[in-house]
């Protein structure tokens, strides 16, 4: 324990039942403990903006039920190779210019070819010389290419267990729960910070969002940036249709999120064009701080950049905050 009771601990130990405990709060007291440890390590009206590209889009091996990106469902989507390093540095200098501080960069892989990987340490050294941060989201990886990438200077990885080990094996069945922790591992041992969260709205229980976040909790070291994604459903996909979740319970995600893994920036991520700005504001009072920002996600739509900017204005909010706060 702390000696100031009123600092909150870092840990590594969180049970179940603890967990539910939290999810059960009544709501207003589950935000104000949330907001309370936010205040502790955050500026609370700071927010750090991501911009994401899909630099290799569709034609995916995996089957993720909720990803228009799986070759195996039928999303209307067009499939695009790995783009020319020119054309993501464009897309990062707009990013840049529309005010992100980082830049991610994802591709439709289950695993990267060593050739791939030396592109993207062209697209990493790109556009770290435009002095934005890096991330970059590219499946499983080898020791060797964590270390590539390392010395190329990236910034995050982003790796997401998505769900709990219970439910994951009804979401995805081409790689195990293990691969993702594996490469967790890899991507913290070679010094990289680590980008990992993962999905809610998937039909998962109560009990499995517990543990989801129990898991991202509960490794050797918390992940520095935690994405909270809101399914967002893509016709052909297993998942569309899928019944949705209740947008207290989403925001309650949030604020566990926040009281789990007190120094991590939690992002709002995907599923903001189905939140109203009321939504969005309590997910910022529950603790996020930090959102994925331009018109696009990989492939679906994001709230348009002049109504993120109305919104920040609306609540006072300004974007910053691109390093980690210990
Ligand atoms: N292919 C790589 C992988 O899966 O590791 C990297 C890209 S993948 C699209 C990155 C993450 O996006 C997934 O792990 C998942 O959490 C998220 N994602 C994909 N489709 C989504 C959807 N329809 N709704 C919400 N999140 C989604
Ligand atoms: C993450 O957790 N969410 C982002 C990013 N990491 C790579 C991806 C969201 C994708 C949403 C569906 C799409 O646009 O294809
Ligand atoms: Fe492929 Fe990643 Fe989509 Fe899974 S989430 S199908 S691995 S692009």
């Amino acid at each position: 324990m702390s000696a100031n009771p009123a600092i909150s601990t870092i840990r590594h130990d969180w049970r179940t039942e603890e967990v539910q405990a939290l999810f059960a709060l009544p709501f207003n007291d589950l935000i104000f403990r949330a907001q309370s440890i936010h205040r502790e390590h955050f500026d609370p009206n700071e927010i750090q903006i991501s911009s994401l590209l899909s630099i290799k889009t569709g034609s995916c091996s995996e089957d993720c039920a909720y990803c228009p990106q799986s070759a195996r469902y039928d999303a209307d989507l067009q499939p695009e190779a790995l783009m020319p390093v020119d054309d993501v540095l464009k897309a990062a200098r707009r990013a840049k210019d529309e005010g992100a501080s980082r830049f991610c960069m994802g591709a439709a892989w289950r695993q990267p070819k060593d050739k791939d990987v030396a592109r993207v340490v062209e697209m990493i050294q790109g556009v770290k010389a435009l002095g934005m941060e890096t991330c970059v989201t590219l499946g499983m990886l080898t020791d060797t290419q964590t270390a590539t990438l390392k010395e190329a200077g990236l910034d995050y990885y982003n790796h997401n267990l998505d769900t709990s080990e219970d439910y994951y094996s009804e979401i995805i069945t081409t790689r195990s729960y293990q691969d993702r922790l594996d490469t967790l591992a890899r991507v913290r041992d070679a010094g990289i910070n680590v980008c990992c969260g993962g999905i809610v709205g998937m039909g998962e229980s109560e009990q499995d969002r517990a543990k989801l976040l129990i898991e991202l909790a509960n490794l050797p070291k918390h992940p520095e940036s935690v994405p909270i994604n809101m399914l967002v459903q893509v016709e052909g996909t297993p998942l569309n249709g899928t019944e949705k979740l209740d947008p207290i319970v989403f925001i309650r995600t949030i604020a566990v999120a926040r009281i789990l893994m007190p120094t991590s920036r939690v992002r709002l991520s995907a599923g903001r064009n189905a939140m109203s700005d009321e939504m969005q504001a309590l997910c910022f009072l529950a603790g996020a701080n930090s959102i994925f920002y331009g018109e696009k996600l990989l492939t679906t739509d994001n709230p348009m950049t002049n109504q993120d900017l109305a919104l920040f204005e609306r609540l006072g909010v300004r974007s910053g905050g691109s390093c980690h706060v210990q």
